[in-house]
């Protein structure tokens, strides 16, 4: 467990997962393309990637297919499979920590710029969670497939099975058992789930969003990662906000959803960051000491944001054909 350098503990009290049916049903029909202006001079700056964590390698590889002039889409979802396939990376794909009976489940969703949404939910043996995601936006009628059934479909497009489960995963599982307390860790170091947003040369934006979630989850536990509007959202006419942290917190504040509409009314991203951290943290009661969120955004100009809790959460954007990792400003001075 040595990547987890900042161990927050959370309660779990209140995990109510709702997502009213409104807000995911006939989600997948297309929605007409609206006409958007984007001048010359912000076009010059495109494409560009912004993801959670020091993730390098996942944002040049985003940034290097949208050089090669493919869509925004395809630049998230191939950006997301490397660390999908790095077992080293125990919070998403391949080598995700478990839930406390020691099975690997993954959470994924992308969206893009017609504002269509696929997700899976809890899926176990099939690394590449925002792939079969997509499949799910672009191949079925449905938004969101869940355990078996999302399994099954990846099965039945080709996707590989494999054990998630590496020894190193194992073995941290193994350590956490001996006292099996129930405490979320909440982990902010580098390398965390990843929440990506890109914007392709003709200005369109798409975005995902994939994990393992929480380790040591309830069985059946889902996070905010796959949830529209809340581990990530898309408006192709304004632009798209991600997360990462403490999902139920995400959830019960519909943070992307709610970082969009602020940009919309005219926030930039990174006024829109801190406006939806201050939501979590001005709650009553709030626990905010002891969980992180971080958020990251773009609009459509390609202007970015970011904006944690507590210290030690970063944003990798993939800009001018280069890619740096940014350590973010938080609410915790
Ligand atoms: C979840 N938001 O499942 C994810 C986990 C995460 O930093 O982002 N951890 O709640």
């Amino acid at each position: 467990m040595k990547r987890r350098k900042f161990i927050q503990s959370a309660s779990l009290s209140g995990l109510g997962v709702a997502v009213g049916s409104s807000l995911v049903s006939g989600c997948n029909d297309k929605i007409s393309q609206r006409e958007t202006v984007i001048g010359a001079s912000q076009k010059e700056n495109f494409p560009i990637v912004i993801a959670t964590w020091d993730v390098k390698d996942a944002v040049n590889k985003a940034g290097e297919v949208l050089m090669q002039g493919k869509s925004s889409i395809d630049a998230v979802e191939l950006g997301c499979n490397v660390e999908e396939l790095n077992a080293n990376n125990q919070t998403v794909g391949l080598g995700g920590l478990p839930d406390r009976d020691g099975n690997v489940t993954l959470d994924a969703c992308m969206m893009n710029k017609d504002g269509n949404y696929g997700a899976v939910v809890c899926m176990q043996n099939i690394a590449e969670a925002i792939s079969v995601a997509r499949k799910v936006m672009e191949d079925t009628p449905h938004c969101i497939l869940a355990g078996k059934g999302a399994e099954k479909f990846a099965l039945s497009k080709g996707f590989k099975k494999q054990n998630l489960l590496t020894d190193a995963s194992k073995k941290a599982w193994e350590q956490w058992k001996i006292k099996s307390k129930y405490q979320p860790v909440i982990n902010i170091e580098n390398h965390d789930t990843i929440g990506m947003l890109a914007i392709d040369k003709n200005g369109d934006i798409s975005g995902g969003c994939t994990t393992s979630g929480l380790a040591y989850k309830m069985a059946g536990r889902v996070g905010d990662s796959p949830i529209v509007g809340s581990g990530l959202f898309i408006d192709n006419e304004v632009g798209g906000a991600t997360a990462t942290g403490l999902g139920e917190e995400v959830l019960k504040t519909v943070g992307s959803f709610l970082i969009v509409e602020l940009m919309r009314q005219g926030k930039t991203p990174q006024q829109a960051c801190e406006e939806a951290i201050k939501r979590i943290v001005s709650k009553p009661n709030s626990n905010y000491k002891h969980f992180q969120v971080g958020y990251v955004a773009m609009n459509k100009k390609g202007e970015t944001g970011y904006y944690s809790i507590h210290k030690g959460f970063s944003a990798s954007i993939f800009k001018n054909g280069k890619s740096k990792n940014y350590p973010s400003q938080q609410f915790i001075k």
